[in-house]
């Protein structure tokens, strides 16, 4: 095991049992015209975080650790998209209509596809999700437990949103979970500022939170 620096207290990391997975960093959430500009967020904050994700990332597959990306999307007939949620917000064009960079939130669509500098690799997991979480409807469970996978490491957008949903569904089914805070962003300072404090609250009643240079110094 690998002792961490994090909040509430050092992160215990199992080499051969650990994952990073990078949440929803597709152009939908990071670029003006996606659905994140659609509800009315100013998209600039966002992008503010992929270097470190980068980085990150670049520490997981120098080591042949598993790196996972998610994708929040739909089927093109929307069969897998609830009424509610694209009536949700009121929104100045909902998922599946035409936006800038294709149809909001539908798997394919230009706007759907992870930011160039994150592109996953060949043979790295890509999830798409229909909801906010990455174990709902998306069979990863079962994927990560033929892998022998324990442990996971969270990046991505938004923090409040998918990331802390996800991290939350991941705690439920008994995954050790730590979130790099410098490689997640939200809209909403405030919300960011509050979910880590949450997360790590009650000595870690959800996980752990740290940022990349702390995981960056543990590292062999
Ligand atoms: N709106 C918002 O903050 N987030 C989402 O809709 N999805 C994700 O967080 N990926």
């Amino acid at each position: 095991m690998i002792a961490v620096n994090a909040r509430p207290y050092p992160y215990e990391l199992s080499p051969a049992r650990t994952a990073l997975v990078v949440i929803d960093m597709q152009r939908d959430f990071i670029e003006r015209g996606g659905f994140g500009d659609s509800l009315g967020n100013d998209v600039s904050r966002l992008e503010a975080i992929i270097p470190t994700t980068s980085r990150l990332i670049s520490l997981f597959r120098a080591r042949g650790w598993p790196v996972i990306h998610t994708r929040e999307a739909h089927k093109p007939d929307l069969s897998d998209c609830p009424p509610s949620k694209i009536r949700r917000g009121n929104p100045s064009l909902h998922i599946g209509e035409a936006g800038a960079m294709g149809r909001l939130l539908v798997a394919g669509e230009p706007g759907n596809q992870i930011v160039d500098a994150l592109a996953p690799m060949d043979g790295e997991i890509v999830i798409d999700k229909p909801g906010k979480g990455m174990f709902w409807a998306t069979g990863i469970h079962e994927r990560l437990r033929d892998m022998g996978i324990t442990h996971l490491v969270f990046a991505g957008v938004t923090t409040e949103v998918c990331v802390q949903t996800s991290m939350r569904e991941a705690n439920d089914r008994g995954y050790e979970c730590l979130l790099i805070e410098d490689a997640t962003e939200s809209y909403f300072p405030q919300f960011k500022a509050a979910t880590l404090d949450m997360i790590a609250a009650q000595g870690g009643i959800v996980g752990w939170v740290t940022p990349l240079r702390e995981l960056e110094a543990s590292l062999p």
